[in-house]
């Protein structure tokens, strides 16, 4: 009998604990499963170690392609702006001229379609040092308003029928530049993640007239495991089937199908929010914490989009430091997505957290090595 197959019997006669029991979890927006192995969460770590680099920035930094003032790559100089700026990517992952292809869209085996959009990059700010977490609300308001803006214009036009807003930050989640900044991809087509999304929240619709994500929020509310954060107009919570080793999402209280519903109250309140859970995230490891972040709400196809219920993602690399990243590969990629650490775990860690800047003088906040501890 080999070592592997003793073990196995061993298993066998515990009681189901899920802080020490393998286990899957169902994703019911994405209709899929994540692999869950509490039992290694402590295993030591000889790999790969990222470089964290924690210099002081400067408010304005002359190389910088998206500072006020400044020439971009492609010639266009910015305007001397203030607060948050939009333009057009000059590197857009699609563009606006639909060149059909030809030959190929009767082939099962080989599909392929057209596709039409327009990028777009927001500058968060005119101030090259700064990231979310350390604007003033009222800044952070002004960019939710540009996301607004931009979200109704870019949705009205008559080929785009998606329009996908995010930010990656961090070099190690392949952000090019350390000026704050986020993108805004709009399309013709619905992509897939969010038309699988779509699919589920609409099913969970016709059968409940709910909203999926109202009960879940509703369940989350008074299991009272997972909850990091919540204000007035929203929540922040590790997903129960979270996959990030720090995931987390934030959703509506109400169920708004998109942000241009937003009230003036429920802008200051998502402000709020994101203020917090991104200090939280800098907190953790005391660094400026990296993750790709973005939001899902309803196309902008024209039709009536009830399912849908606002939320934002927020998808953070780091596993147990600054410097040790989670890798999404081997089992992940041949099979289906793993993590270590439970989801509950990583909620009491970001609940315990200050909401206070580790940056801002004389705050004593919760250690990060305890998130070593748990
Ligand atoms: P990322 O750091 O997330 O890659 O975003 C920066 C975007 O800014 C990137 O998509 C665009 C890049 O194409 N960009 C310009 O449009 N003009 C420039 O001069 C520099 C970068």
């Amino acid at each position: 009998m080999s070592e592997g197959t003793h073990q196995y019997k061993e298993n066998q006669k515990a009681t189901f604990n899920r802080t020490e029991h393998p286990h899957r979890r169902y994703n019911p927006l994405l209709d899929e499963w994540v692999l869950v192995s509490p039992q290694r969460a402590k295993r030591p770590w000889q790999g790969q170690q990222e470089k964290v680099t924690e210099e002081k920035r400067p408010s304005h930094d002359a190389s910088c392609y998206l500072c006020p003032g400044n020439t971009r790559v492609n010639g266009d100089v910015n305007p001397e702006y203030r607060g948050a700026f939009v333009f057009k990517n000059d590197f857009p992952a699609l563009l606006s001229e639909e060149v059909a292809p030809e030959g190929h869209a009767q082939d099962d085996l080989f599909r392929i379609q057209p596709e039409r959009g327009i990028n777009r990059v927001i500058c968060f700010s005119d101030d090259h040092s700064l990231t979310l977490p350390e604007m003033e609300l009222e800044d952070i308001e002004k960019v939710i308003s540009v996301w607004q803006e931009e979200y109704k214009a870019l949705g009205a036009v008559d080929y785009i029928n998606h329009v996908q807003i995010f930010e990656n930050k961090g070099s190690v989640m392949g952000c090019s530049n350390p000026h704050p900044h986020g993108q805004i991809w709009a399309q013709s087509s619905i992509p897939s993640q969010v038309a699988r999304t779509q699919q589920n929240l609409k099913t969970y619709f016709d059968q409940h007239q709910r909203t999926l994500l109202e009960d879940y929020l509703e369940k989350e509310f008074e299991k009272q495991e997972r909850m990091v954060v919540e204000n007035e107009s929203f929540a922040a919570v590790v997903p129960f089937w979270a996959v990030w080793p720090y995931e987390t999402m934030i959703i509506s209280k109400r169920s708004i199908s998109n942000i241009m519903e937003f009230s003036e109250a429920e802008k200051k309140s998502f402000a709020a929010i994101l203020k917090d859970l991104t200090i939280r995230y800098d907190n953790l490891f005391e660094t400026s914490f990296p993750y790709s972040a973005g939001m899902h709400q309803a196309p902008t196809d024209g039709e009536q989009h009830p399912e849908w219920h606002f939320h934002m993602h927020f998808y953070p690399p780091l596993l147990r430091s600054a410097s040790v990243k989670k890798f999404m590969v081997g089992y992940e990629m041949l099979a289906e997505a793993q993590r270590d650490i439970t989801p509950e775990q990583s909620a009491e860690i970001l609940r315990k957290l200050s909401p206070v800047h580790y940056k801002a003088k004389g705050d004593r906040h919760f250690s990060p090595a305890l998130a070593e501890d748990l």
